[in-house]
């Protein structure tokens, strides 16, 4: 064990003296290791007297206390992480010469974090927002840290907005709210002034800003990056993270009410999940291409507001990540874990995208204020797992030892004293990029168009999905109080598509404005991505998804036995939701306990939904405002729903005895139940006819 991942408590040496409590736990020891009897009383003079100046140990507690916090991170504050293993499964050694992708079957340790962007670090889950995809890979040649999100382009163009963009999408500085929210006159007011967000907010108000949770959603790397080989040639690669479970996202109404009943949503089901050995997977791809490729896209792939259609450049799995281990310590790891874009290693290079320009000193920098000290490196979660050896030294919470008279070179001690050494054929070396031209301030030409490429991600949705980007939209801009704002927006959108503008502007009740002046003309001729729709790419399983199933007293045993079965032969799990925690008594005179009580376990909370109560049970629940907002959720919210035999007065009460569709399947008998589980597959019924 090094030093610096020892675990607190057994730094130093005892010695002889091995202090044990009688009951076999650790000790309780000051921080100096002094063993104390008690830290629940302060010293005191007297009975009832002052507590005492020398009081050292109540001092310690205080103090240690008082600093517990730390800065937290100025976006992406709110994340959660796991540790986890990746493995190649392709040998790329022709376009890059890191060790990782060298061979088929290599692994290497990771940890992964997962964020939203825009709310604090207590804010909730569900908000609408871009989520963080933050992987480090401690590999056997350094740290590469692939620092991507869930979208897989950006809202600007140069570092120097980034203050401007997250300025305007936090709260509001005079009032300080609203809380982990684009809905509000900042934000919109800065991305109608800057039209090279709006692909990006194309996104942004689509489902993928509402993931069902982190393990169905896509991450991205977003810049194009190079691999270089080890003759020294570079090839152009885009990142991808690809989801095993397939992608998933909720409704809005859904992620609204998730927050309420469960802010804690997403990391929950990471943790359980993992804990449960059900372990979440991603597959890495790769679009890999050349400068030829890339002068014949009809857009710059150094502009990180476009994207490589994957029709144009296939995505190819190089391998896969799987997250194994729920952290030990949520401070220890996933806040002090320290990504830098800057983090490459041999044979993974960047490329002049000036947003990742400007990330790379942005990342290292921000560690600092975060973490005080630029020893951050040797935190366990960020140290490397292969040797490092430099001549930095000293700071703040310095935990190496280097030892030796040597911390400068060139030196002329003798070898075996001198200190490291370079190894040119292990080193980094930057890809030799020829440069020219006058330095400017002055946004390249081809980084001029703002619009095509959000009509393309338009255009390559399902109605259902363009339908729940027209209805964000109109949400974010209705919660606008500035009204010009919303005009300015809509004159945007109408060089995106003509329909999307009208249904916007419509929703808003807005006359449509006349549409604002593209910077270059907008390509209609640029053909659809079928890649880029959510639905279109359905994954057609219920395996990781969630079935609820209320019971009552007196439920039947059979059809409940039947459904877990075959829940969990299609790889998902089930949650039992009763009127009372402790549980029901089926009708075989069995007990069933219940995971969840009903009124705290709404049904957004599930996949898919069945009742299965007994008659005098159905009597209850009818009368139940939980149970009639569970159904009432589950239907609006285009799940499937189990009805049991005696469910019907439920549904009556809920208003819904007339709608039950075909998504809403009887589970009388246990015969009923292999349809019903199939049918889960489809994950929604979105042909129910209601306004999303
Ligand atoms: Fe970040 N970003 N970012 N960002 N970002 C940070 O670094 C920044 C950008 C992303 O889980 C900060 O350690 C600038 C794009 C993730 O710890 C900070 C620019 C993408 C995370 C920072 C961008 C990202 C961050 C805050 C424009 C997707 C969370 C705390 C030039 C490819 C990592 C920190 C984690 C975090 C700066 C744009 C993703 C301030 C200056 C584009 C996933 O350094």
């Amino acid at each position: 064990m090094t030093e610096s991942t020892r675990p607190i408590g057994q730094h130093g040496n005892a010695g002889e003296l091995q202090q044990q409590a009688t009951d076999g736990e650790e000790v309780l020891t000051t921080a100096q290791g002094v063993a104390i009897p008690t830290n629940q009383n302060s010293l005191t003079a007297g009975d009832r007297g002052p507590t005492m100046l020398s009081d050292f140990v109540l001092r310690e507690k205080i103090f240690r206390f008082d600093h517990e916090r730390i800065p937290e991170r100025v976006v992406h504050a709110r994340g959660y992480g796991a540790h986890g293993t990746f493995e190649s499964s392709a040998d790329l050694s022709e376009v890059t010469r890191a060790h990782l992708f060298g061979a088929e079957g290599r692994t290497v340790p990771v940890f992964v974090r997962f964020s939203t962007v825009a709310g604090s670090r207590g804010s909730f889950d569900l908000a609408r927002d871009v989520r963080g995809f933050a992987v480090k890979f401690y590999t056997a040649e350094g740290n590469w840290d692939l620092v991507g999100n869930n979208i897989p382009v950006f809202f600007i163009q140069d570092a120097m907005k980034f203050p401007d963009l997250v300025h305007a999408v936090k709260d509001e500085p005079d009032r300080g709210f609203p809380q982990a929210q684009s809905a509000h006159d900042n934000f919109w007011d800065f991305a109608a002034h800057m039209p090279e967000s709006t692909h990006m907010t194309l996104w942004q108000m689509s489902d993928r800003a509402i993931p069902r949770s982190f393990r169905f959603m896509e991450g991205f790397g977003v810049h194009t990056f190079r691999l270089v080989n080890a003759d020294g040639a570079s090839t152009f690669v885009k990142f991808h993270w690809k989801p095993v479970l397939g992608m998933q996202s909720v409704v809005w109404n859904e992620a609204v009410k998730i927050n309420g009943a469960d802010p804690d949503f997403h990391r929950r089901d990471l943790w359980d999940a993992i804990t449960s050995g059900d372990l979440p997977q991603w597959d890495l791809a790769m679009q890999l291409f050349d400068q030829d490729t890339a002068d014949e896209l009809p857009f710059d792939v150094l502009d990180p507001t476009k994207l490589v259609p994957e029709e144009a450049v296939p995505v190819q799995v190089v391998g896969r990540l799987t997250l194994d281990r729920v952290v030990d310590n949520d401070f220890a790891e996933t806040e002090q874990v320290a990504f830098c874009t800057q983090n490459v290693v041999p044979g993974i290079d960047f490329t002049d995208d000036p947003l990742l320009q400007g990330r790379n000193f942005s990342y290292l920098d921000t560690q600092l204020s975060r973490l005080g000290s630029p020893n951050f490196t040797q935190l366990p979660v960020n140290a490397p797992r292969c040797p490092v050896a430099n001549f930095a030294r000293d700071g703040h919470m310095q935990t190496d030892l280097p030892a030796g008279p040597v911390n400068y070179e060139p030196n002329g001690y003798p070898t075996g004293h001198r200190g490291p050494r370079p190894d040119q054929e292990a080193s980094f070396t930057s890809f030799a990029e020829p440069v020219t031209g006058t330095t400017r301030r002055l946004r390249p030409e081809s980084f001029g168009d703002h619009y095509s490429q959000a009509r393309v991600f338009w255009i390559s949705q399902t109605e259902i999905e363009q339908q729940h980007i027209v209805d964000a939209y109109v949400f974010e801009l209705s919660k606008v109080q500035r009204e010009e704002i919303r005009a300015e927006m809509v004159a945007n959108l109408r060089n995106v598509d003509e329909d999307l503008a009208a249904q916007v502007a419509d929703g808003l009740g807005l006359s449509l404005p006349a549409a604002s002046t593209p910077f270059v003309p907008v390509r209609t001729d640029l053909p659809a991505s079928p890649a880029l729709s959510m639905l279109r790419n359905q994954p057609q399983t219920f395996a990781g998804r969630k079935l609820g199933i209320v019971l009552t007293d007196g439920s039947d045993a059979a059809v409940l036995a039947a459904l877990r079965d075959q829940v969990e032969a299609a790889h998902g799990t089930v949650e039992i939701v009763a009127p009372k925690v402790g549980g029901v008594t089926l009708d075989d005179g069995s007990r069933q306990p219940a995971d969840q009580l009903l009124k705290g376990a709404p049904s957004v909370l599930y996949d898919a939904v069945a009742l299965l109560p007994s008659a005098d049970g159905a009597r209850e629940l009818a009368r139940d405002p939980a149970a009639k907002d569970f159904v009432n959720d589950a239907f609006n919210h285009f799940k499937f729903i189990g009805v049991g035999s005696n469910a019907s007065p439920v549904f009556a009460a809920a208003g819904l005895g007339d709608d039950l569709d075909q998504g809403c399947p009887t589970v009388a008998t246990p015969e009923d139940v292999s349809a019903f589980v199939d049918g889960l597959a489809a994950l929604r019924f979105w042909e129910r006819p209601i306004a999303g």
